[in-house]
């Protein structure tokens, strides 16, 4: 175990990425265990591109030193070759994809009563655009003898002192449908902490799928389990263990496979018991006005409310915005990009009066799913989806409800 000595070097770590990042904020969990920013202020959330200084940042261990003419991102399993990122980079169409990366764990701290690690609030999600290589690009003419339902695995470069590899499965149909190894971040250099010099980006899944510092992409029968990669160490924990679903005190079954990639539908239909997240579930968070100060109704008496909605592989079918709390909703306007995989604007004119009110949003998805209201207690697990509530779970993720994304305002007259 590496910990005591690795401490100081992950907080000097975090303190340069600080420094990097003037528009977030430090959130760690007790341990110290990651290191995670989060976007600073609500205003973030009424743009669509989330500036890198805005982005939130998460990870475990500490960050590879890489020299990116050297790095290579070995093929193997199915396959049997190795590109390095400059190959990678050259020989390959380069295109552009936009993504909301949220952690699994945006929300955890909304849980009551508290769970584990990182306590975020909304603050875990962010929208850039990726530039890479398509993993179909680079698949291309080695999948004649792969299973249709084969799983690609992907491996991060990050030490892990032999244990717990970070290695993270999706379906290849998935990979070689819209994922992309990107090298390049809104037009930079992919920066250290957001996986120089290559990552992975899963868009419109769960963060925790986007492989940092990528090293290996596995094609396989199953998804990882232990023994699965030819290294040493724990390969399945990050996958079958830590961000599952589940209630207090359960140890998820380990699964070679799934009916649905969509994380509501597996926790609706309880198969498997036990949720992976993958594509994120349908969220949205109010930007402006952000609460901090006053705001004073203009001449035309209107109030412009400005947020954005995603929901993962789903597109947003519409926002709703209350003012009062949640016991009434009016239809907002859906403007600006619309692209998979990314959060899309949403604006509500409000005829405000002078006074205090409660401002909340409420996304549905194309196929009818819709926020819940508030989080359940710990004891309701997926019963209580029928009570419009989210299930409190252990490890506190794919949290999506709208109460306590609310925030208070005062508006007054000039
Ligand atoms: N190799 C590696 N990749 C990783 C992680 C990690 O710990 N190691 N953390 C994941 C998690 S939990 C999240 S939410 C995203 C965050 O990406 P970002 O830091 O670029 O926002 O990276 C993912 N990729
Ligand atoms: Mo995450």
């Amino acid at each position: 175990m590496a910990t005591e000595e690795s401490r100081p070097t992950r907080h000097d770590e975090i303190e340069a990425i600080l420094e990097r990042k003037g528009g977030v904020e430090e959130a760690r969990d007790d341990a110290d265990k990651y290191t995670v920013v989060g976007a600073a202020e609500r205003k973030t959330y009424a743009n669509w591109l989330t500036p890198i200084e805005e982005h939130f940042v998460c990870h475990r261990n500490d960050i590879p030193d890489a020299e990116g003419g050297k790095w290579t991102v070995s093929l193997t399993g199915y396959l049997e070759d190795a590109s390095s990122v400059t190959e990678i980079r050259e020989e390959f169409p380069t295109v552009a994809v936009a993504h909301t990366m949220e952690c699994a764990g945006n929300g955890r701290g909304q849980h009551r009563p508290e769970t584990g690690s990182v306590q975020w609030g909304y603050e875990a999600a962010g929208t850039a655009v990726w530039s890479g290589t398509p993993v179909s690009s680079l698949l291309r003419g080695e999948l004649e003898d792969v299973p249709d339902d084969a799983w690609l695995t992907a491996v991060g470069g990050d030490p892990s002192d032999g244990e717990d590899v970070f290695a993270r499965s999706i379906p290849l149909s998935k990979a070689v449908d819209d994922c992309i190894l990107a090298y390049e971040m809104n037009g930079e250099p992919l920066p250290r902490e957001h996986g120089f010099p290559i990552r992975l980006i899963v868009p419109g899944w769960y963060g925790v799928n986007s492989v940092k510092w990528l090293e290996e992409l596995r094609v396989m029968d199953e998804m990882v389990t232990d023994e699965s990669l030819d290294r040493p160490g724990d390969h399945a924990y990050w996958q079958q263990e830590a961000y599952r679903i589940h209630p207090e005190d359960v140890e998820p079954e380990r699964n070679a496979t799934v009916e649905t990639v969509d994380t509501w539908e597996q926790l609706e239909g309880g198969d498997p018991a036990y949720p992976y997240t993958f594509d994120q579930t349908v969220m949205s968070v109010i930007g402006e006005p952000d609460g901090e100060s006053a705001v004073t109704v203009p001449e035309d008496g209107t109030v412009e409310i400005t947020g954005v909605a995603w929901a993962g592989d789903d597109d947003v079918a519409s926002v709703e915005v209350s003012t009062d709390g949640g016991d009434s909703w009016a239809e907002a306007e859906l403007f600006g990009p619309d692209y998979a995989g990314a959060w899309r604007l949403f604006r509500y004119d409000w005829a405000a009066t002078p006074g205090e009110y409660v401002l909340a949003s409420r996304a549905t998805d194309d196929r009818g799913k819709r926020q819940p209201m508030r989080i359940s207690n710990p004891d309701a697990w997926r019963d209580a989806i029928a009570d419009d509530e989210f299930p409190w779970n252990e490890g506190g993720y794919a949290a999506n409800a709208v109460l306590p994304n609310a925030l208070e305002v005062e508006i007054q007259t000039p």
